[in-house]
């Protein structure tokens, strides 16, 4: 672990603490903590932002909030739990990671489960995302709106990858959730969950040979630097969410709700067109720094690797079924 790391770490204790001895007192009791584990001008972050002077502003700072970005308030998995028990009130989170607390989130995190990212959106903005949603409130997260993260490929310091026998062998880093190992496995490789600030280092070093993101992840973190091939396998198009903890929803009053909801959805429609930019010069970004981009011409090799990875998931979650067919089967 780096020293800045550990200096970040330190800082969020404080924070934490500064944050409970406050809401303790009178002032600033009604002020929202949130948590982002992006750098400061990522669209996520800046769409989380305008979230939060969009509820002072409709409340007459009656309400307001605070985003602690950077992971301060502590890792992906922590934080979704953190905000299931209501010690933090919002976060923007992948689903991939909230599936092992809300098995419905799991649907979207199957490789190639979604066609396109314009298809994904659709249909979040729809039954899917309803049924999805619906699975997250009974775990205590409320989303409030369904942002980007484009498709995610692998990028690695060794090879292009052109088919799944290229991942053979490769030590790959994978957000935490069985189903991404399983997905590595499927392909031969070696999958090592970790922490999303952790893996800069651990390629530099060697510890993983690479991971699998999106271009603006993949740019923001640096990545590039330590993993020159980016190979654009797309193999997962998952949503992320903008949500709150049930627990802090349950303490607002109707009027602060709405005006939460509405913030939440504005919002999410701001980052989708921020991101559509960033995706654009990211991609810039990390050719001009002489990364290797290839396309991947036939995907399908890919796809059908992935079979046993579904048949056991579906084998385990036999009521998810019906969610996965009506993914599959929208055109
Ligand atoms: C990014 C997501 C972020 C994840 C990260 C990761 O926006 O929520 O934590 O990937 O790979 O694209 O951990």
């Amino acid at each position: 672990m780096t020293i800045y790391k550990k200096v970040n770490r330190l800082s969020a204790m404080t924070i934490a603490g500064a944050a409970f001895a406050v809401a303790g007192g009178a002032a600033g009791a009604n002020e929202l903590r949130g948590w982002n584990i992006h750098v400061e001008d990522y669209p996520v972050s800046i769409a989380m932002e305008s979230f939060a002077s969009e509820i002072a502003e409709k409340t007459d700072g009656e309400l307001t909030a605070k985003v602690y970005h950077n992971a301060v308030l502590g890792d992906q998995p922590d934080a979704i739990e953190q905000v299931r028990l209501g010690v933090i009130d919002f976060g923007e989170f992948n689903l991939g990671p909230m599936g092992q607390a809300v098995p419905e989130t799991n649907v979207t995190a199957l490789p190639f489960i979604f066609k396109s990212v314009p298809q994904m959106y659709a249909l979040m903005d729809g039954e899917v995302g309803d049924a999805i949603g619906e699975g997250m409130k009974a775990k205590g997260i409320v989303p409030l709106g369904w942002y980007a993260a484009g498709a995610r490929s692998f990028y690695n310091s060794k090879h292009p990858i052109n088919t799944p026998a290229d991942v053979e062998g490769l030590k790959v880093r994978v957000m935490s959730n069985d189903l991404f190992v399983n997905m590595v496995q499927a392909m031969d490789g070696n999958a090592t969950p970790m922490a999303f600030g952790e893996v800069y280092q651990s390629i530099k070093t060697g510890v993983v040979d690479g991971a699998e993101n999106n271009s603006p992840s993949y740019e923001s973190t640096n990545h590039y630097e330590v993993a020159k091939y980016f190979s654009l396998t797309e193999h997962l198009i998952i949503p992320e969410c903008l949500c709150m903890s049930l627990k802090s929803w349950e303490k607002l009053s109707e009027d602060q709700q709405q005006i939460v909801m509405e913030a939440g959805h504005a919002s999410a429609l701001m980052q989708r067109d921020l991101w559509a930019e960033r995706e654009a010069a990211s991609m810039e970004t990390i050719e001009a720094a002489g990364t290797e981009v290839n396309t991947v011409e036939d995907k399908a090799p890919f796809q059908e690797a992935m079979g046993p990875v579904y048949e056991a998931f579906l084998q385990e979650n036999p009521g998810l079924t019906d969610l996965v067919n009506m993914i599959r089967e929208a055109d």
